[in-house]
């Protein structure tokens, strides 16, 4: 079979798809599927047409498939702190400690040191008596707490309270009846009179202990104090036991009350 003859047959077929469906009778829409074939009745193959138009846009196609994997970013700020964790487990038993000293044992210390102190205490009570028996074999003489005790000598005011305060002492001051006649009874053996820790130095007629209280308790002679020419602001005890303000710048038995 001749080309021609094939391309006749196709037209055939062609015209007659074309008269039984009306919407496909145009010539130029045949043209774009088959480039050889023409409406009319021509033997031969003419020009080829010209190019179509551009067809509609077609449907949106389908989802492509997932994309390969993105760099990694850049590394972000820290975030915030978590949950508190879980707790850690239980760590080993530490090495065993010194061996404790039972409460018994303090308690036991602390008598056995009790009892020491206590003889410490016996100890020092003993010499104290010791001495105070030392003191008055001497010539001192005890009076209820005090102990009065002379060096023999004459000394001015200012020195005979010296001696006493060196001594640990002061310069003795009756504070009643009996400290007064135990005073007196010293001073009988050494001299006729005695300096007392009294004056009114400071302020005329105004009799004082050397510690700085007004005296609470005097034996004044009869007339005294006086305060002869004017010039008299020290305490002397007789040997009666009376007193006689006298000048501070005289000398007189130095006694010391302990
Ligand atoms: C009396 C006393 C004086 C002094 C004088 C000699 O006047 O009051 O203190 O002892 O005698
Ligand atoms: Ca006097």
């Amino acid at each position: 079979m001749h080309v021609l003859q094939v391309c006749k047959l196709v037209t055939l077929g062609i015209t007659l798809v074309i008269t039984m469906d009306p919407n496909l009778g145009k010539c130029e829409e045949i043209s774009n599927t088959c480039a050889v074939i023409s409406c009319g009745t021509h033997a031969h193959n003419g020009l080829p047409g010209r190019d179509g138009r551009d067809g509609k846009e077609g449907p949106k196609g389908e989802q492509g498939d997932v994309g390969l994997q993105g760099l990694r970013g850049l590394q972000g700020p820290p975030g915030k702190a978590g949950p508190t964790g879980p707790k850690g487990a239980k760590g080993p038993p530490g090495e065993k400690g010194q061996e404790g000293k039972s409460g018994l044992l303090d308690l036991e210390d602390l008598r056995t040191q009790f009892r020491a102190l206590g003889g410490h205490m016996q100890t020092l009570q003993d010499n104290l008596e010791k001495q105070q028996k030392i003191l008055l074999f001497l010539g001192g003489k005890k009076i209820g707490d005090k102990v009065l005790v002379t060096n023999g000598k004459e000394e001015n005011f200012d020195a005979a309270k010296e001696k006493c305060t060196d001594a640990g002492g002061l310069l003795a001051a009756p504070r009643n009846e009996a400290e007064n006649a135990a005073i007196q009874d010293l001073l009988q053996r050494d001299a006729s009179q005695a300096f007392l820790g009294i004056s009114d130095e400071h302020v005329e007629g105004l009799f004082k202990y050397v510690s700085g209280e007004q005296i609470t308790f005097s034996n004044w002679n009869l007339g005294e104090p006086n305060n002869n020419k004017d010039a008299e602001d020290c305490v002397e005890i007789l040997s009666d036991g009376k007193w006689n303000d006298i000048p501070c710048s005289l000398a007189r038995l130095v006694i010391c009350e302990f």
